[in-house]
């Protein structure tokens, strides 16, 4: 059988580069890309704007174009929906139900949503955080995926939903800049680095997080997906580990390649969200489930960042 994807917030930090890969095994008419964002501003043979807030036309989407799978991306990060509370509440839950409804109904027969390490709280164990660590969330964002991840689960245990998710670190890309996240900073260094030879950090200089670089998160979720069913004893997210680095580690590595480049360090309400977060995670069930291993490292990543930046950046 042909799968038929659907990938929504396809014009984001992950959705761009996922459609790419996706369209790579299935086919770029096999994959329909949808965002907010008007069809005339978009340069791609096969995307449609597609409002997730918007039940009707995501049904109407779904059976005229004979969806099979969905790809659901679209979200409210992490540092925009504190500004956001409720926005991104409405954003994050109201799409993600609309999908499971869609899935239980059997208009589709696979979701994948991604949840993250924000569903982890303050109380959370910091170091090698285990995927049924206690979970009480401080941050709306880090709310909504934690509801959601039970959401997920609750239709899977429920109606025999085929919904599968991740819970992903800070992601790490030079093809699409992220947008609204607490992780952001460690994208936004190598930017600067190139451009300004200086970097002021939003957060302060050992405040470790777990991250991944892009090129595994795509490939794991690829994976995830295409593991047998009866392998997968996880459906509210799993834990991936692939990093975990402090501003001042990312800066050393950076500096290995570019000498002068200096750091500075300005905490903002950020801070306190990077706190209430594990600093690094335990994957053992991915990797028993479904093979989970992570390829790149932080020497691996910064040049691989870094000798791409410089083509698109003509540095
Ligand atoms: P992003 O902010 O880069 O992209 C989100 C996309 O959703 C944007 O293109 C935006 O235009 C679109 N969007 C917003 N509102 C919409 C609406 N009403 N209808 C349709 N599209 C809408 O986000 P991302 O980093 O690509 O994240 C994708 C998913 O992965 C999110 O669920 C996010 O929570 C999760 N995630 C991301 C990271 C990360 O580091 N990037 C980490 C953990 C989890
Ligand atoms: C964010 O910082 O909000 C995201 C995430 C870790 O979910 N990158």
């Amino acid at each position: 059988m042909t799968h038929k994807i659907l990938v929504t917030g396809a014009l984001g930090q992950i959705g761009s580069e996922l459609t790419s890969a996706l369209r790579e095994i299935y086919g770029v008419e096999n994959v329909l890309s949808t965002d907010i964002q008007q069809k005339e501003k978009v340069d791609d043979p096969n995307y449609e704007k597609l409002d997730v807030m918007d039940a009707t036309q995501i049904s109407d989407v779904v059976s005229q174009n004979k969806i099979t799978i969905v790809y659901h991306l679209a979200a409210m990060l992490s540092a925009t929906a504190e500004k956001y509370p409720r926005k991104g509440w409405d954003l994050n839950m109201e799409s993600l139900l609309t999908f499971l409804d869609l899935a239980k109904d059997k208009k589709i027969n696979q979701i994948y949503w991604p949840s993250s390490i924000a569903i982890f709280g303050p109380e959370t164990p910091k170091q090698q955080t285990e995927q049924n660590a206690l979970a009480i969330p401080t941050t709306v964002y880090g709310i909504s995926k934690r509801a959601g991840e039970l959401w997920c689960n609750y239709y899977h245990e429920k109606f025999g939903v085929d919904v599968r998710s991740i819970r992903y670190p800070g992601l790490i890309s030079w093809k699409t800049r992220p947008g609204g996240g607490t992780t952001d900073y460690a994208v936004d260094i190598y930017y600067q680095a190139l451009e300004e030879g200086k970097y002021e950090c939003f957060l302060s200089e050992n405040s470790a997080l777990p991250m991944m670089y892009m090129d595994d998160a795509i490939r794991a979720t690829i994976e995830l997906m295409q593991a047998d069913a009866d392998k997968l004893t996880i459906r509210t997210s799993y834990n991936l580990n692939a990093l975990s680095f402090t501003p001042k580690e990312i800066a050393a590595e950076i500096q290995k390649q570019i000498p002068d480049f200096e750091i500075s360090y300005k905490p903002d309400f950020r801070q306190a969200i990077a706190d209430s977060w594990p600093a690094s995670i335990d994957d053992s069930v991915a990797q028993k489930d479904w093979g989970w291993k992570p390829e790149f490292d932080l020497e691996k990543m910064t040049e691989a960042m870094l000798e791409n930046l410089k083509v698109k950046l003509n540095k």
